[in-house]
């Protein structure tokens, strides 16, 4: 036997490596050793990717000691977990927030600068970690990083796609889809785990089986079985406390090969179970706030949550006895409806394989799970035609039947609904061939459901979930978004963390509240002049890169006004656009005023198959080209659309932007979040009373946000009047020009009807309420331009917006849910 020191030692008898040190010079020892014994490179021949890779492997080893302590110190006090199963998690690079959080930024700058490697250089060439469209899925990669930061244990639970969401070209000015491949030089910051991996069944059928002794049970006899394999990520919080995992499955044929069929000569054939597999984590649904539909994307979702669900209990039967209390030491998190046929698949896990009885099973269902809803809006929520869901899972149809069947029996026999109000609470919607309704089926399966705003979960209350909320008063609760100032603070805007930090100390980044305490030097001048100075700095960089990508030159000191989200009719780009249309105007035809100067960005992706989203680009390309060309407008106005909206894009322009344009109609945004990250830039919004915005008036105050528009309850009152845009747009002269412009082919002269179909829409319907809000929105933006002359004042109201969106963390949201939905994490008593 080897010799072994004992107090070295852990318990399984195995020597503990030497913890790494953190210092620049064993760093930069250690990078080379990666780049030497690990990716078989030479420091003198080394390219800047292998440099990026030898860095994040010898960053990665400094993560792993963080996991390992994490994973003891939970393994020791035995609290509860919380199991966040999304679909998205878009994540961006990783590298920066990784050594940011370990406060290794400025040794590993150093390390890598004695070989001559620039740190900035190197980060750039990591690919974006985009699993996920838009605002749900950044909205749970914050949340991974505010749960690692404020000590919540933690298990992100998703899809490995191949590839994640596309890349976007622009051309013609036209949205060109190209796929995304951000696995092809490998993943070094993902552990494959062979021995996590379950099989998942689809299709086949049902039967029941009568054992002696035993009572007579439903057996699920699937027809087709695939292989879920975990890979792990390490997600490391803040000063590297806490280093939580986040889990995605990868699908695989449990046989590769059919080697008979191979032998017998058949070498395609030998390989379709395994293509249709892999077929299932091949690629994220591109479609934001829309259901898909298709039977590859329920696949998705039931794959990954079956997969979640028996990690999850086999985890816990390592621990526990039994899984009676399995609601005292796991919670579930719904992000949206994507998994909740975990609903469905728990109940069958607990009754069909551990033989629970049903109300003991259903009692343990709903104290386990809780569901975050995220939209109001019809075409996004998520009902599957019946007779798909029966063939694809056929034990789970019938469990939300018999779901279905307990809640009618109680709001009728208890509650004495009539058929009516059934119909309105039945997991079946019975209208329009027969569908399961998952936003029902993922709040009668939870003991909390919540809203992502104040206002959202009011009009839930009111619209979608009336019903289910008479009859379960209790349930609906509010959880306000927030976003991570780690990421989007600390890392995104460098010069503005280190002047808070001269101004009022480094307690901020502790507490990002504490960032109150440079409201008051809004009234200081030195102060104002400095908080200037690095938005200038910020925008100069991101006027840089608008010069690279598109040979488009815009000046820094013109108001940035920026949108940059998905496109969505809801969120009224082509408002914007046609504000930008009616300034082109008037400045042409009053050239003598004292205009502003302004650029309007914008950014966003839209769904391959939303033709109107997709117009919205192609006009506000279209418009950028007129505007940026004529030099009647001189440096007055541009119009730009830069292509391929990322998260990384977003760390560049956030910091960049002076005005924030948060313009969707009342009501059908649930929260936003990218309102967040501007304001707390020290950005101003111009917006509606939707969303988060409502609680960011609240808290910035109203002399420094500018409001306008028709509230929600307007919205839907012009609504149900059938309200059209016709009179409005011929009592308003500077909309009706515009229009004009639009339709005379003014943009598009080589197919001038290209955009008729979006003019048409505005005067027979206006379902979006932009011609009821334009006026509004035009004489805000003129209060705008005024005010931005007067630069003491827009400062200062730049700084009360920094100081003032503390509240709107991430951490904050995280003890909130830990608190009030999961009792788990620090002051549970878990
Ligand atoms: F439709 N959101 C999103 F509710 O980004 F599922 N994608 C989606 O598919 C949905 C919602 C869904 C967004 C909301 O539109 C946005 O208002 C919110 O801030 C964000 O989710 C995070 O809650």
């Amino acid at each position: 036997p080897v010799q072994t020191n004992e107090a070295a030692l852990n318990g399984n008898g195995v020597q503990k490596p030497e913890p790494r040190l953190n210092d620049p010079d064993t760093l930069a020892r250690q990078i080379v050793e990666k780049l030497t014994y690990s990716i078989g490179k030479n420091p003198a021949s080394a390219r800047k990717y292998d440099w990026l890779r030898a860095t994040t492997l010898a960053v990665r080893d400094r993560i792993i000691d963080h996991w390992f302590e994490s994973a003891d110190r939970f393994a020791e006090e035995g609290g509860k977990r919380v199991c966040y199963l999304s679909m998205e998690f878009l994540i961006g690079r990783m590298l920066r927030d990784a050594i940011n959080n370990l406060g290794l930024t400025e040794p590993v700058r150093e390390a890598l600068a004695r070989y001559g490697v620039e740190l900035d250089m190197i980060e750039l060439l990591e690919p974006d970690a985009a699993l996920g469209n838009g605002g749900l899925g950044r909205l749970a990669a914050c949340f991974m990083e505010s749960m690692a930061s404020t000590g919540v244990p933690g298990y992100g639970y998703g899809i490995r796609y191949v590839h994640g969401f596309f890349r976007q070209e622009i051309a013609d000015g036209a949205q060109v889809e190209l796929p995304e491949n951000w696995l092809v030089h490998g993943n070094p910051w993902e552990f494959e785990r062979r021995n996590a991996s379950y099989e998942i069944g689809f299709g086949g059928k049902v039967s029941m089986i009568q054992e002696a002794g035993r009572p007579a049970r439903q057996v699920w006899r699937p027809a087709e079985r695939v292989l879920a394999v975990a890979y792990d990520t390490p997600m490391v919080g803040w000063r590297g406390r806490q280093v939580n995992t986040l889990r995605l499955w990868s699908a695989q044929a449990l046989d590769p090969i059919l080697l008979d069929a191979f032998n017998s000569g058949d070498h395609i054939g030998a390989l379709v179970e395994s293509n249709k597999a892999e077929a299932i984590t091949r690629v994220l649904y591109p479609a934001d706030s829309h259901q898909a539909g298709q039977e590859l994307r329920l696949r998705q979702e039931y794959f990954f949550s079956s997969a979640s669900l028996q990690d999850i209990i086999r985890r816990h039967l390592e621990e526990n006895d039994n899984l009676s209390n399995l609601a005292d030491k796991v919670a579930i998190q719904l992000n949206d409806t994507h998994p909740a046929v975990s609903v469905a698949e728990l109940m069958r896990l607990l009754v069909d394989v551990h033989g629970f009885g049903w109300d003991e099973a259903w009692t343990i269902t709903r104290a386990t799970f809780s569901y975050t809803n995220h939209t109001l809006l019809p075409e996004a929520l998520e009902h599957w035609p019946i007779h798909l869901f029966e063939r694809l899972l056929p034990r789970q149809m019938q469990i939300i039947y018999a779901i279905n069947a307990g809640i009618i029996r109680e709001a009728a026999q208890e509650h004495g609904y009539d058929d009516g109000q059934v119909a309105a609470i039945s997991l079946i919607d019975e209208g329009n061939g027969r569908r399961v309704r998952m936003g029902q089926l993922a709040f009668v399966g939870s003991h909390a459901v919540n809203g992502v705003s104040a206002l959202h979960t009011d009009l839930m209350k009111q619209t979608v979930f009336r019903d289910l909320h008479e009859l379960y008063p209790d349930r609906i609760q509010n959880k306000t978004n927030g976003v991570t100032p780690r990421r989007w603070l600390m890392e995104a805007n460098p010069g503005l963390t280190g002047l808070i930090t001269e101004a009022i100390g480094p307690g901020f980044l502790d507490d990002i509240e504490k960032i109150i305490e440079i409201d008051d030097l809004a009234d200081d001048a030195a102060f104002r002049e400095r908080f200037a100075a690095i938005k200038r700095q910020n925008k100069e960089r991101l006027a840089n890169v608008i010069g690279e990508r598109m040979a488009t030159s815009v000046d820094p000191s013109a108001i940035f006004d920026i949108q940059v989200k998905r496109i969505h009719e809801y969120k009224r780009q082509f408002l914007n656009i046609i504000e930008a249309i009616a300034l082109y105007d008037q400045i042409r035809s009053h050239p003598e005023r004292n205009w502003t100067p302004r650029v309007k960005i914008f950014a966003g992706k839209a769904a391959p198959s939303y033709v109107q989203a997709k117009e919205i680009i192609h006009l506000a390309n279209d418009v950028g080209r007129v505007i940026n060309a004529d030099p009647a407008v001189r440096d007055l106005l541009k119009v730009v659309f830069i292509p391929n909206y990322n998260v990384s894009l977003a760390e560049i322009i956030m910091p960049a932007a002076d005005l924030s344009e948060q313009i969707s109609t009342a009501g059908l945004e649930a929260s936003g979040t990218g309102n967040m990250k501007f304001a707390l830039n020290g950005a101003l919004t111009i917006g509606t009373l939707d969303g988060a915005n409502v609680e960011m008036l609240e808290h910035v105050g109203e002399d420094n946000i500018f409001i306008f528009g028709l509230t929600a309850s307007e919205v839907a009152q012009r609504r149900r009047e059938a309200h059209s845009g016709r009179s409005i747009i011929d009592n308003e002269p500077m909309l009706r020009e515009a229009l004009d412009a639009i339709s005379s082919g003014l943009f598009c002269p080589d197919s001038p009807s290209r955009f008729h179909s979006l003019v048409s829409n505005l005067y027979n319907n206006d379902w979006w309420m932009i011609c009821a809000d334009f006026k509004a929105y035009w004489d805000t933006q003129r209060t705008l331009d005024d005010l931005y002359t007067r630069q003491d004042e827009w400062q200062a109201k730049a700084v009360h917006n920094t100081a003032r969106m503390g509240w709107f963390s991430s951490d904050r949201s995280i003890r909130e849910y830990a608190r009030d939905i999961w009792k788990a994490g620090p002051g549970q008593a878990g």
